[in-house]
């Protein structure tokens, strides 16, 4: 059996068009999401390194799809954040369709890491996300991120209420909370990602 190490992942290429997208081999894990919800923390997180995927306070820094290779059939992929308001209405619409055609033609892909932050979820680009998941049967992992920015009570709680809202549509989807912060849901997030790499390896 593989062990994965995500410690040892690293980058692999960025792309700014759909159209460079080869037909690939092995396994792909996206992270999506809107902007500024901490999908470079989280990989930099996984992968325990500070500047692997690079994160700012600047929303809207990730404008290209970034590849990372765990292992020569696994990869890890980054999405441009969506949503970012203050992005110019052409760049946003370009965001939407480069996520929406990823999604919906990569051979690769095995699994989506849906990243909402706690305070804010289930927004309508996170709810289009969900729907495609479950039409396309893409297997689903949310991370309610920064969970740190809430008490432990007030995670719960919030959880609760993601869960039963989801419930009602499929009953084919996890979440987790999540802190790239406080290391919260690293082990759990690995753990998905193993069962996903074992189950199409
Ligand atoms: N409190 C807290 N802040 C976090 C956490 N994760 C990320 N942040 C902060 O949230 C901001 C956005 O994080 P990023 O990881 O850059 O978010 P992103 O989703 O990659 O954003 P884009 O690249 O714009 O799509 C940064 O200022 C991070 O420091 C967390 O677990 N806890
Ligand atoms: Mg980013």
């Amino acid at each position: 059996m593989t062990i994965l190490n995500y410690n040892k992942t690293f980058f692999l290429k960025s792309i700014s068009n759909i159209s460079d997208i080869k037909i690939e081999n092995g396994i792909e894990i996206a992270f999506v999401g809107y902007s500024n919800s901490g999908k470079s923390s989280a990989i930099n997180a996984l992968t325990n390194q500070k500047k692997l995927a690079r994160f700012s306070k600047i929303p809207g820094r990730t404008q290209l799809i970034n590849f990372f290779q765990v292992t020569s059939n696994f990869r890890i992929v980054d999405l441009p954040g969506y949503g970012y308001s203050k992005a110019p209405v052409l760049i946003k619409i370009k965001w939407q369709n480069m996520i929406h055609s990823y999604l919906t033609t990569s051979k690769a892909l095995k699994g989506l890491v849906l990243l909402m932050d706690i305070r804010y979820p289930l927004k309508i680009f996170d709810e289009d996300i969900i729907r495609m998941s479950f039409d396309y049967k893409i297997p689903i992992l949310l991370l309610l991120t920064k969970c740190d920015k809430f008490t432990i009570n007030n995670q719960k709680i919030q959880f609760q209420k993601v869960h039963k809202k989801l419930e009602k549509f499929s009953n084919e989807f996890h979440i987790q909370l999540f802190s790239s912060l406080k290391k919260v849901g690293i082990k759990e997030l690995k753990s998905k990602l193993n069962f996903w790499y074992k189950k199409y390896h």
